[in-house]
């Protein structure tokens, strides 16, 4: 036995010695708190915001324990010496007591177009010691009003690259412009749109790293700009500045053949458009500004097309050399003409634009026909492929993309319907060649390769990851290898579906923000990433495309104006998905900024369900298509959920929320209102669905022939997994009836030899419900199964991301023929709602309120058949880790928990066994006893690491 107490001393002496050398070497700090990361609005040092009350964040890190923070001092000054001249501050916000550390709202000096800001922070510790001020910050503000803006709306129209060609892909447009740079540049900034996407270069380089900007937004209400800042790669003399136009969402194709008609493309335009402005400051006060106007000039170039869906041709023997550097001749190029533009607000760019996040080389190369190469990446995801050929000039290299693999070895593209994803490339015949498309991307992890002339190798094929550039911020592990291929699974499903708005699919002719499959997976999601940013970004499209009655569009944005279409589960989405960014980031701007609207869909439920208690008897959504919404979603029951009850209870949920949002923004009237029409629809739900047996029981009748209904035919009930799950996750039942539930949902388990049967709307509540009514041992039962239908069982059938169907496919069935073809992707990330449930409960971090600044540690140990669990998730105030072990009947816990943060933790732990911390028993002059509660020995902390062993 190693003696704990003297390695604990030993440890400590050499510890307080770096701590006295780092301080000693840090300045004035005595709180060894550092400040990390300080943020604004969820970004480091962004460019070109408009937002006029920016909010600024930080994190903090100390070694030791039980760190707070008790005051904070805020400086921002327009340029960093500024810093320290009170003189040339734009805010101080002097000492001011506070704990709070994220979202402080700048209150200074009214901030102007084009500024730059510089912010330092420091604080001041729980015993007043105040730390380094931290590294300096900055952002800068866009061009904040109309008349800032000189540049006009430029284009070129393009005809049709092959008039035989039935889909319609014009050239886009490549577009230039010359300009003068003399005197010594202090700062140039390059503020840019386009409707459809652009890339912009600089002298032949590519301007910043964004692919598919400015993004989509619904660009009949709104067009974000980007800003860069293009300083450093100015030259003395003439400069030239390139543009290429694709057609992006705005002129391409987007979304499903069926939807899109009678062209499938052109749903906001018909031709690309561009709108820039170069700023260029000069150390001498002067100030030059370049636009896009008539002076440009523009052609047709290399790249023959370009669509999202159908991908991009390319032929090398039109290229034109330094086409956008300064010495190019554009005598021949033909002049832009002004495009009528948009009527739309230009706002700045409020996400987090599409960037390249990996490269992959294929694991294999096979040759299923003679002289078609598969080359096989391993790994299912969104992005395109990078080429490497040599060969003849005029040679066609055809790339086409495909998920799966059919038996003979043949690409499977059957499920990607209308979009041709195929990416052409016609060689010059000049040594080694690579290319990469532009505009378009794929979901894939195979690409079929023909035309080529010799035997490839690796080389020839390299799969480019990209996806918004979200902050990934999670990290799991267990004992079980399935699991964590699961959970790695997931991870990519979220990096290839959210591309500029959360999609369903990224692979056939769909690709829209769905807002089921949103809301399922959205904490899922939450766990994974930073979304402070992407998801306000998304609301914005969500209002865009409400309808004026009140309900939330099946999806958003909403391409198609003339569309009525939506559903119950899918509609609360646009509740849902903002309170759960509010929970994760106590971020109360959310919730204020989608309020209204909020508003406006809770009172279009309130008087729809008026006419009946505040709830949904069957039958009640006669008016949407299909009947009933699309209910419980590829569910596996024989009989349908009745819509009308998953209705209600998401109805039931979003006026719980919305008295809960209400509250935090002071709406408490309303808060009021929503829990009393809550209290209302809940007890007449209850008297009307459940019996005395807590059995939801349904009138089966009321839904006729089930004619309308998508699979009525297949009749109906409320005895599922899903409703039990839903009504106990909800947590819309009083107890005995919660009890009761539980019964029905083992039971029902049990008759499915514990596999699930839940669709889209169920399977997030499935898991976390199970834990919440004691049996996380069945939870535990029900994620680690291999058997069909189950997670695991995709893993063992080859899947790298989440499937869109339980049966996606089977050995049995292969891809299910009829239907693959008709809907079946591969990368679908709304299954993947099981995910949450690996923080949640089984690392088991949650937040108590929002924000994580309370913190509650309760992992469930499930059935025990994992020796070891490791959660981490990257919180708006820091790191917190919960990572378990299990020997026999030994417990032990790493707990790591950020400064400024509370924990209450649960330590596993049997009857009057001991818990032991860090080798010795709870020093409970640090870490205070609560309480001992069904099993577990629950302590609260303070900031540090942990590690606490019990009996279990
Ligand atoms: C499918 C989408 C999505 C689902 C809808 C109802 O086409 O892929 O996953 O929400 O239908």
């Amino acid at each position: 036995m190693p003696n704990h107490r003297f390695m604990k001393n030993t440890f400590f002496f050499i510890f307080s010695l770096i701590l006295l050398v780092s301080c000693k070497n840090k300045g004035t700090d005595k709180t060894g708190i550092q400040i990390e990361k300080v943020s604004i609005n969820y970004f480091k040092n962004p460019l070109g915001i408009d937002d006029l009350a920016p909010r600024i964040s930080w994190v903090m890190s100390s070694e030791g324990r039980n760190k707070k923070q008790s005051a904070y001092q805020i400086k921002v000054a327009d340029s960093k010496e500024g810093l320290d001249e009170e003189s040339s501050l734009l805010w101080d916000t002097d000492k001011t007591i506070s704990s709070q550390n994220t979202h402080i709202t700048y209150a200074g000096s009214p901030l102007q177009s084009g500024q730059s800001c510089y912010f330092k922070i420091r604080v001041w510790d729980e015993d007043d010691s105040v730390s380094d001020w931290s590294e300096v910050g900055f952002w800068t503000m866009g061009l904040l009003n109309e008349e800032d803006w000189k540049a006009k709306w430029i284009g070129f129209k393009t005809k049709d690259n092959d008039p035989k060609d039935p889909l319609h892909l014009p050239a886009p447009p490549y577009l230039r412009k010359s300009f003068s740079v003399e005197g010594e540049v202090k700062r140039a900034t390059l503020y840019v749109t386009s409707l459809g996407v652009f890339e912009m270069s600089l002298n032949g380089e590519k301007i910043g790293n964004d692919l598919l900007t400015p993004g989509w937004s619904d660009y009949d209400k709104r067009i974000y700009y980007k800003t860069y800042d293009i300083s450093e790669d100015l030259v003395q003399g003439t400069n030239a500045m390139g543009a290429i136009l694709g057609d992006g969402w705005y002129a391409g194709y987007v979304g499903p053949k069926e939807l899109s008609n009678p062209r499938n493309r052109e749903l906001y335009g018909l031709h690309p458009a561009l709108f820039c402005q170069l700023e260029v400051e000069y150390e001498d006060g002067k100030k030059e500004t370049i636009i896009s106007d008539e002076s440009w000039k523009a052609n047709e170039g290399p790249l023959r097309y370009a669509d999202l869906l159908m991908g991009t041709g390319y032929n090398a023997n039109l290229e034109f050399d330094g086409w956008d550097t300064a010495d190019y001749d554009d005598q021949s190029w033909a002049n832009v003409y002004l495009h009528e533009g948009t009527e739309a607000a230009l706002e700045a760019y409020p996400g987090n634009s599409i960037q390249v996040y990996d490269q992959l080389e294929p694991i294999e190369i096979t040759e299923p026909n003679e002289g078609v190469y598969i080359f096989n990446l391993g790994q299912n995801f969104a992005g395109h492929a990078k080429l490497k050929v040599s060969g003849n000039k005029n040679d066609t290299i055809v790339i086409r993309y495909g998920e799966r693999l059919h038996d003979d070895g043949n690409l499977m593209t059957e499920n990607l319907r209308f979009a041709r994803a195929t990416d052409t490339y016609i060689l010059k015949g000049e040594g080694t060649e690579e290319w990469e498309p532009k505009f378009t991307y794929h979901g894939f992890q195979y690409v079929e390769v023909t035309g080529l002339k010799g035997k490839p190798d690796k080389n020839t094929v390299t799969g480019i990851a990209f996806g918004s550039s979200i902050p990934m911020v999670s990290e799991f592990n267990s004992s079980d290898e399935t699991l964590n291929r699961m959970f790695e699974n997931v991870i990519w499903t979220q990096r290839s579906n959210f591309m500029e708005v959360p999609t369903d699919s990224p692979q056939r002719d769909e690709r829209l923000g769905w807002l089921g499959d949103v809301q399922i997976f959205s904490r899922s999601a939450l766990y994974n990433a930073t979304l402070g940013a992407f998801n306000a970004k998304w609301f914005a499209d969500v209002r865009d495309a409400q309808y004026d009655f009140g309900a939330y569009s099946t999806f958003a944005p909403r391409p198609y104006p003339a569309l009525v279409w939506y559903s119950p589960g899918w509609m609360e989405a646009g509740v849902m998905v903002p309170y759960n960014t509010f929970k994760f980031y106590n971020d109360t701007k959310i919730v204020e900024d989608h309020y209204a609207s909020m508003t406006r869909f809770m009172d279009y439920h309130i008087e729809k369900s008026g006419e009946t208690d505040y709830f949904y008897p069957e039958n009640s959504w006669t008016e949407v298509n299909p009947k009933g919404g699309f209910g419980d979603w590829l569910s596996m029951t024989d009989k349908n959920l009745a819509h009308d009850i998953m209705a209600s209870m998401y109805y039931q949920y979003a006026l719980k929320i919305m008295a809960e949002m209400s509250t935090a923004i002071g709406k408490n009237e309303k808060a009021a209102y929503y829990k009393e029409v809550y209290d209302k629809s809940i007890s007449a739900f209850i008297d009307h669905y459940m019996d005395v047996e807590g059995k939801f029981t349904i009138s089966e009748d009321a839904y006729g022939d089930g004619k309308g209904y998508f699979e009525g035919e297949k009749g109906f009930t409320g005895h599922t997994q899903s409703a039990y799950a839903t009504a106990i996750y909800f947590d819309i039942l009083p107890d005995t009836l919660k009890v009761k539930a539980k019964k029905h949902l083992v039971d029902l388990l049990a008759e499915n030899d514990n596999l699930p049967s839940s669709g889209i709307l169920g399977i997030r509540q499935l898991l976390p419900a199970l834990s919440a009514v004691g049996r996380g041992d069945l939870a535990y039962q029900i994620l680690l199964k291999k058997d069909y239908p189950s997670w695991g069982f995709q893993v063992k059938n080859g899947a790298t991301t989440i499937w869109e169907r339980w049966n996606s496919y089977t050995p049995e069935a292969g891809f299910n023929g009829e239907m693959n073809a008709k809907m079946n992707s591969f990368n679908h990330y709304a299954f993947g709602a099981f995910s949450q449930f690996l923080f949640a409960q089984m690392a088991g971090i949650e937040t108590k309120g929002a924000g994580f600044n309370n913190i509650i540690i309760k992992p469930d140990l499930g059935n025990r058949s994992l020796s070891h669990v490791k959660g981490e998730y990257g919180s708006i105030n820091g790191k917190i880790i919960s990572s378990w072990s299990i020997e026999g009947t030994s417990f032990s816990m790493k707990v790591e928990v950020p400064v400024n943060t509370n924990a209450i933790i649960y330590v596993p732990s049997v009857g009057d066994t001991p818990v032991m911390e860090n080798g010795e028993g709870i020093d409970l002059e640090t870490i205070k006893f609560i309480e001992e509660k069904d099993g577990y020995k629950v302590y609260e902390i303070g900031s540090g690491s942990y590690f606490f062993e019990s009996k279990i």
